[in-house]
């Protein structure tokens, strides 16, 4: 029986004993990869700042590895340390599995440690060495709590230093950071700080989050983000039936992810609600919010004409910010409480804060304000993360769709112009997707990044992101290496100040994913197409254990070995 964890299902059993697929390339170890530099790279965008900002690790070649003997990396025994970064996403326990697995099998003293709960765990230096007793019960495992994730920043000149103390004091040669742009924009800083510093300690990120919107030209998708889609996708499912049996009530669904749509649109794939909402369509359509209530009022009607007064909408987390004119009130909002903050934090009454931050306002945005819930005006006023971000989780954007949809509605039937019932529940699924137990795919996908790191520190790469590409296709045929994170970056104004970033994969409304939902929503608005595909499965055959997002075979249907 497994130790570690106090109480554990015979499922969590048998999971554990589950091995993941390598790719063929890593399956005999770091000792017999050699890798090959490809051409000096650029920045996506803004390179001469770029190369001002990261003198030292701008332009590094991309990485592919390719069979051969490599006598480098078993000299001599590193120790390497792991943080988990953000918000918990399937497979994070996998990372480290394979992270721990590929160092041991090159060389058995190698070590490595887990700073604790994040960032901070850094900046505090506490770590705990990790052993496979430990890491046993771990393995496939849902959740971070092996070691636990926190959302502290490293960005300043004195935590740069203390980090560098630190790894200095446990003598740690290589760190590996496991997170989201966010997260992986700082990794970068600090392998830029560390190289500056003529340091040789090696910095790699894994790209990791649920959102999905951390991918690009060489990053196929984030950890994460295939477990979570399926877990909403059966509960949605589940409710689309239900809605079905009974044919009585309207629901709308919140979805995760904070800035990008890509949740929303691949549940809605699954599942073909009768509306889905694209965060960023309606930007760049320009959509007010009276405007996207009057598009979900006009679906609502028609169905009622046909005497279904039922149906399912998706309601992505950060749609809110991605309403025209709720976009530009949020943003006035942030700078007034981050310019403010000090002041505000003096406040004791949410009344008071309430006074301050209205006085602030322009006319046009008070207005604004004053025409929503007090729930959500209150909600609006939160504090901000360490990121500066709206924290788009604790607003509930699926209430306010319903109270204005409903009040839409009673104005209409007052001018005879719908007959229907309307009746609304609301949920939002996020939490209940993070910590899920990993699906086959992310299994194999998060121990391939672990392994993957492994190499790259191994061979003393620094400034890279675990790259592991060709993911339509089975894992041996997946292909490693490492992509330089300079390489993802622009310059982006983030409060009020020009930042580098890792520049963030919104969905491409050109395409394909986005055209096949286009092309098919005029259709599950009207009808019942929906589809309950049941929960992941992790057992069973191949066609239902090993299946990959939907995103992820349209945008790469030409990669595909038929
Ligand atoms: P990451 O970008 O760190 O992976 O987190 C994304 C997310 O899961 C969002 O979807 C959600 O808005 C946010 O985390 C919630 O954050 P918190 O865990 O701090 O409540």
């Amino acid at each position: 029986m497994a130790k570690g964890l106090t109480c554990i299902s015979r499922l969590q059993i048998e999971r554990i004993k589950f091995k993941p697929v390598l790719p063929d390339i890593l399956k005999k170890g770091a000792s017999f990869i050699k890798p090959v530099k490809g051409k000096v790279t650029k920045s996506i965008k803004d390179q001469d700042n770029l190369k001002e900002i990261f003198k030292n690790t701008y332009g590094l070649p991309e990485i592919t590895f390719k069979r051969g003997i490599n006598e480098i990396v078993a000299r001599k025994a590193v120790k390497v340390a792991v943080v988990l970064s953000g918000g918990q996403a399937p497979g994070g326990h996998n990372v480290i599995a394979g992270l721990f697995d590929g160092l041991k099998k090159a060389n058995e003293e190698n070590i490595l440690i887990g700073y604790l709960g994040g960032p901070s765990g850094i900046l505090k230096n506490k770590y705990k060495v990790i052993s496979e007793k430990m890491l046993c019960s771990y393995r496939n495992t849902g959740g971070f709590d092996f070691i636990q994730s926190g959302r502290t920043k490293i960005e300043t000149p004195e935590q740069f230093c203390l980090t560098k103390n630190n790894l200095l004091a446990s003598k740690v040669d290589a760190l590996v950071v496991v997170g989201g742009d966010d997260s992986n924009t700082n990794a970068a800083m600090i392998a830029e700080y560390m190289r500056k510093e003529s340091l040789s300690k090696c910095i790699v990120g894994v790209p990791k989050t649920i959102d999905g919107d951390l991918k690009n030209k060489h990053i196929e998708t984030s950890f994460g983000f295939d477990t979570a889609t399926k877990i909403y996708s059966d509960l949605v499912g589940n409710i689309c039936r239900d809605v079905n049996s009974s044919q009585k009530y309207w629901h709308f669904v919140r979805l995760m992810g904070r800035s990008a749509s890509h949740i929303a649109l691949e549940v809605g794939f699954k599942t073909q609600p009768n509306i889905v909402l694209i965060g960023e369509e309606i930007l760049a359509n320009k959509m007010t919010l009276a405007e996207v209530v009057e598009n979900i009022v006009n679906v609502v009607i028609k169905r009622a004409e046909d005497g279904k007064n039922f149906g399912v909408i998706l309601v992505p987390e950060g749609l809110i910010e991605f309403i025209y004119n709720m976009r530009d009130l949020i943003s006035s909002l942030d700078d007034i409480l981050v310019k403010n903050i000090k002041i505000i934090a003096e406040f004791h009454s949410i009344e008071e804060k309430k006074m301050f931050v209205y006085g602030k306002l322009s006319r046009k945005h008070s207005d604004l304000m004053e025409s929503l819930p007090v729930g959500i005006v209150s909600q609006l006023m939160l504090d901000r993360d360490p990121h500066g971000n709206v924290q788009v989780s604790l607003i509930e954007t699926e209430k306010l769709l319903v109270e204005m949809v409903q009040s839409r509605l009673v104005e209409l039937k007052e001018m005879n112009k719908y007959k229907g019932k309307f009746s609304a529940i609301t949920h939002f699924f996020g939490y209940e997707g993070r910590c899920g137990m990993p699906s086959n795919f992310d299994a194999n996908y998060t121990y391939a990044l672990g392994y993957n790191a492994a190499v790259l520190v191994l061979n003393g790469l620094t400034g890279y992101l675990s790259s592991v590409k060709n993911l339509v296709n089975l894992p041996k045929y997946w292909e490693c290496g490492g992509i330089p994170l300079t390489m993802m970056m622009n310059i982006e104004r983030r409060h009020g100040r020009n930042k580098p970033v890792i520049q963030k994969a919104l969905v491409d409304l050109n395409g394909k994913p986005f055209k096949k939902f286009v092309k098919n929503r005029e259709k599950w608005a009207i009808s019942e197409s929906y589809i309950s595909p049941g929960p992941v499965q992790y057992f069973g055959p191949s066609e239902v254990t090993n299946i990959t997002t939907k995103t992820l075979q349209y945008e790469h249907s030409n990669k595909i070995n038929r």
